[in-house]
């Protein structure tokens, strides 16, 4: 398999990643700004077929109509010659002051409406070039103090909010679906929506629960203790896997950004193989962007933006080939057959078996052996992990 990422792998990245100049709370900028063109450019070249942007990372905030439309032709620009798509496009409601107590859920009204509106503007550049997904990540959507801000209000202003902009694209007739993509905290102290369970259960609220669905981000499930790999599951049974966004973390703490795979290794090889092979005898689960969302490291110059830009390419492809062959392996196979791992998908009860007739099997009850499962009937499951491992390290 082929380790030399195409466009049919469908990477893309976002502009703020590798064009992060590395400012940080404690200390200032370590690089210069990157171009939009060099960055179009230099992704092509690398294997990647999308790039994404906020607003904010193409033309500065409140830029005149002129300069907008200046950046803007300078991306189609490159992206004409290089064959590079658009697949999604995001608002910055964070970066500037104004939002200091967030955009659509502000306690002050006169911002949720600035909020709103700068949005719409960027929906409309979003259906220009052509992007299907529009991600909502709401990082300044939270608070600090519990006094300080009624929630269920808040999210009210929230679907408000959504249900509109549901109701611009439809009316405008744009191919766009929304993604809201969930974080616990930071730069909030607490975010609304925090989790993809908790985004799953607003959109069901929603007008237009259709055109929603999520943009979860491997270090912010993990950042709140969470499984990723789940989360993602979750997301796909629910059919609300509109995006993703790929990167590392290790453990709960800050939000590290880091290059996919190089945080939790084995949550990550384990989402690749659900993502590629979606478990026993499946096929691809999600066929859109393979996005990342991280950070080259602070410590790094421009080739050591490039060097991790490409290091995620590589680590998804490398897992991708690794779990082709744990899926291949007649051992696996039959520790996955010892395991029961595929008879979860029985259902439970026989095809129009009632609840009487449980009742009336005796074997399901009166005559279960149910002291056959103190220290017999083991799963194997450690067995099954171990050769998961030795897939992941190349030793089989
Ligand atoms: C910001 C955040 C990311 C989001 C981006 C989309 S912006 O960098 O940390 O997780 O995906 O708004
Ligand atoms: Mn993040
Ligand atoms: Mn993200």
């Amino acid at each position: 398999m082929a380790l030399e990422p195409t466009r049919e792998d469908k990477f893309s990245f976002g502009l703020w990643t590798i064009g992060w100049n590395a400012q940080d709370q404690f200390g200032s900028a370590t690089r210069p700004p990157l171009d939009t063109v060099v960055a179009v450019n230099k992704l092509s070249d690398l294997g990647a077929y999308g790039m994404t942007f906020h607003d904010d990372d193409l033309f500065p905030f409140e830029s005149t109509h002129a300069e907008r439309r200046k950046e803007i032709d300078r991306l189609k620009g490159a992206l004409d010659s290089t064959g590079l798509v658009i697949p999604m496009v995001t608002t910055n409601l964070f970066s500037h002051p104004v939002f200091k107590d967030g955009g659509f859920t502000s306690n002050d009204r006169d911002v949720r409406r600035f909020a709103i509106r700068k949005v719409i503007q960027n929906l409309d550049l979003a259906a220009e070039l052509g992007a299907e997904t529009f991600v909502m990540w709401g990082g300044r959507e939270g608070s600090e103090y519990d006094s300080a801000k009624d929630i269920r209000g808040a999210l009210e202003r929230y679907r408000e909010a959504v249900n509109l902009l549901g109701d611009y694209v439809t009316d405008k007739g744009y191919n766009i679906r929304f993604a809201i993509e969930p974080k616990p905290n930071e730069p909030r102290g607490d975010i609304l929506l925090p989790t993809v369970g908790h985004a799953l259960a607003f959109i069901e609220t929603l007008e237009r629960p259709e055109m929603v669905g999520v943009n979860p981000e491997t270090g912010h499930e993990q950042m709140a203790g969470l499984n990723y790999t789940h989360g993602i599951a979750q997301a796909l049974y629910q059919g609300k896997l509109f995006h993703i966004d790929l990167n590392g973390q290790r453990g709960v703490k800050f939000d590290q950004d880091l290059v996919f795979g190089h945080g939790d290794l084995q949550n990550a090889f384990s989402l690749v193989d659900l993502l590629e092979n979606g478990g026993p005898g499946g096929t691809q689960t999600y066929t859109g962007p393979r996005h990342f969302d991280y950070k080259p490291s602070r410590t790094e110059d421009i080739n050591g933006v490039w060097d991790s830009a490409a290091a995620n390419m590589r680590m998804y492809l490398l897992l991708k080939e690794r779990a082709a062959a744990f899926r291949a392996d007649p051992e696996v196979q039959a520790a996955l057959e010892f395991s029961k791992v595929a008879e979860i998908n029985q259902p439970t009860l026989n095809a129009g078996e009632s609840y009487d007739a449980l009742l009336a099997d005796k074997s399901s009850y009166e005559d279960f052996d149910s002291a056959a499962y103190y220290d017999g009937k083991g799963f194997g499951f450690v067995k099954l992990q171990q050769l998961f491992l030795e897939h992941l390290l190349g030793a089989r």
